[in-house]
């Protein structure tokens, strides 16, 4: 048997799946890149892998743990494929199986995703018949190996081979056959140009298309649509941002945090590209007056524009995933005033396009607080990927409980009725952000020079505010830090000491204070199920 050979057939496989993945990628343009196998398979991954190793990828990957996801799964499809082909090469059948069961996983998972239509289908369809083509003119087609030398024998092989040893006189007196068309001996250099060929133009070929579906893909998304919009001034604008809220030259976060600073939490594996000319908002469910408004009607709407630092209960103490933006948006309140909630509807769902579902508990969103469904951070009209055209921010609630992106339901409904997304997922069902505090510098590890060193960074506790931050050195007496100012109870605050360092290794810890008078405990808890907690520590040596 020629040593090339598993090779071959690997690359078979391997070039039968790249060409499955490259053309669904081409239909996907046409029926939406959610519908594309990869995304789709693996959205159905996010959905359903096990919480800790969910938390595994997170913690090894970061916020790159989506694409991780998808290059993982692109690799070892790539592995699976290669299998496939050395076992098509044995058994046509037993390869050709292999691609239906892929593809068939890929339909189940298109169409199971939130607002899937029937021709979602298509890509894996498409994808799955077009690498099964492949895979038939290489290992039986017009592309074949010829012959593949383990291949079972023919009945012509069979005749042609003898089974019984040849006696050696015979042998040697015998002249020996000429290598028959069916020849086990290996593979003739035309076979073989013609296979490597088709090798090569296809994965060229898939890989052209692939990359030019999602290319295509896309430039079909919402950013021209979003550059078009034109938000409306607010009837009542956010507080001016006190002097000296950003303590300046020192290495904090900054007070208001950039949109392209801001962090981005959401199980989309693409995100979601929502037309504003299409968008709709439906409030409804257990409301006496359910009611629909489109982009239009709600911009129309008189706007109030507001600094909310937002939270992600994944946070680490001392993790950054959090952020202050100045949102524009129309009070929920409002709106839950004219859809008259019934009784006993205590939890507003927001409902995402994607299908991603936040419970909020109503009388968050009419206490007075200011909740939001907004259109602009920051000045402009909401990023696509922070949920463009329109999300919800709720001041002193973590993320996962209340700031609904790609919004476009309302539910009025139950606890005791309705568990949102994560809710399943073992995270609480509610989610008050807790209080915290943050060293933003010196960093982990530094190395300073003795003398005074400026310890700083934020603290915050939304709704509630912070009345106090304070310091301490290698389990000293706490000290108290100074405040910037803020502009509200709903962002954090940056805080500042002045450290007289000495010479050695030291433990700097911080803790706040709300207003009403709670402080942070320094029992450590993990982020699940409701928000980590326990005090900041960070280690340094001064020399
Ligand atoms: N549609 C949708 N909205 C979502 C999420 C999501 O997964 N899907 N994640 C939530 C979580 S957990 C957080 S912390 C915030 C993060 O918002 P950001 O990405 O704009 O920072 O969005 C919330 N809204
Ligand atoms: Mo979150």
């Amino acid at each position: 048997m020629s040593s090339t050979t598993p090779r071959y057939a690997a690359l078979a496989g391997f070039t039968a799946a790249t060409v499955a993945i490259g053309s669904a990628e081409l239909v996907a343009v046409s029926t939406g890149p959610r519908s594309a196998p990869l995304v789709a398979v693996g959205g159905l991954v996010v959905d359903t892998v096990p919480e800790p190793l969910k938390q595994l990828g997170i913690t090894l990957f970061g916020t790159y743990d989506k694409i991780a996801l998808l290059v993982g799964t692109a690799l070892l499809l790539g592995g699976v494929a290669a299998v496939l082909g050395m076992l098509a090469v044995r058994r046509l059948a037993v390869g050709l199986t292999g691609i239906a069961a892929f593809a068939l996983l890929g339909v189940v998972a298109a169409l199971t995703r939130a607002g899937a239509d029937p021709a979602d289908a298509l890509p894996s369809l498409v994808g799955g018949g077009l690498g099964a083509l492949t895979l038939w003119a290489f290992v039986a087609g017009p592309l074949e190996l010829d012959p593949w030398p383990w291949s079972p024998p023919t009945p012509a092989d069979a005749a042609a081979t003898p089974t019984q040893p040849i006696p050696a006189d015979a042998a040697a007196a015998a002249p020996q056959p000429p290598p028959a068309s069916g020849a086990r001996a290996g593979a003739g250099p035309e076979s073989r140009r013609r296979f490597l060929t088709g090798v090569g133009t296809l994965l060229g070929a898939a890989t052209v298309g692939g990359l030019t579906g999602r290319w295509l893909a896309g430039r079909r998304g919402v950013s021209a649509a979003r550059e078009a919009v034109v938000l409306p001034a607010p009837v009542s604008a956010a507080p001016p941002v006190p002097p000296g809220a950003d303590l300046g030259p020192t290495p904090v976060a900054s007070y208001v945090t950039s949109n392209n600073a801001f962090y981005r939490i959401d199980t989309a594996l693409v995100v979601p590209q929502v037309d504003p000319a299409t968008w709709r908002l439906r409030v409804h469910g257990r409301v006496r007056n359910p009611i629909e408004l489109s982009y239009a009607d709600l911009l129309a709407r008189p706007m109030v524009e507001r600094y909310v630092t937002l939270a992600c209960v994944s946070n680490e103490v001392g993790g950054d995933l959090i952020g202050n933006a100045r949102w524009l948006g129309v009070p929920i309140r409002e709106l839950l005033d004219e859809a008259q909630p019934l009784d006993g509807a205590d939890q507003v769902v927001g409902r995402s396009v994607d299908g991603w579902t936040c419970g909020t508990p109503t009388a968050a969103l009419r206490d007075g607080r200011d909740a939001l469904l907004a259109v602009g951070m920051n000045g402009e009209p909401l990023p696509v990927e922070h949920g463009f055209p329109v999300r919800m921010v709720v001041p002193g609630l973590y993320g996962y409980v209340s700031a609904c992106k790609w919004v476009t339901e309302l539910e009025l409904t139950s606890f005791a009725d309705f568990d949102a997304y994560w809710v399943p997922r073992g995270w609480s069902e509610q989610a008050p952000v807790k209080t915290q505090s943050r060293i933003d510098t010196p960093r982990p590890r530094n190395r300073l020079t003795a003398g005074e060193v400026v310890v700083a960074g934020v603290a915050w506790a939304q709704r509630r505010g912070i009345s106090q931050v304070e310091v301490r050195v290698d389990g000293g007496p706490w000290q108290r830090a100074t405040l910037a100012p803020t502009v509200s109870v709903d962002t954090w605050v940056q805080w500042s000491w002045r450290w007289p360092a000495t010479v050695g290794e030291h433990t700097l810890q911080v803790r706040a204070t709300d207003r009403d008078g709670e402080t942070q405990t320094a029992r450590r808890s993990p982020v699940a199920p409701d928000g980590a907690t326990g005090w900041h520590t960070v280690e340094v040596t001064v020399r």
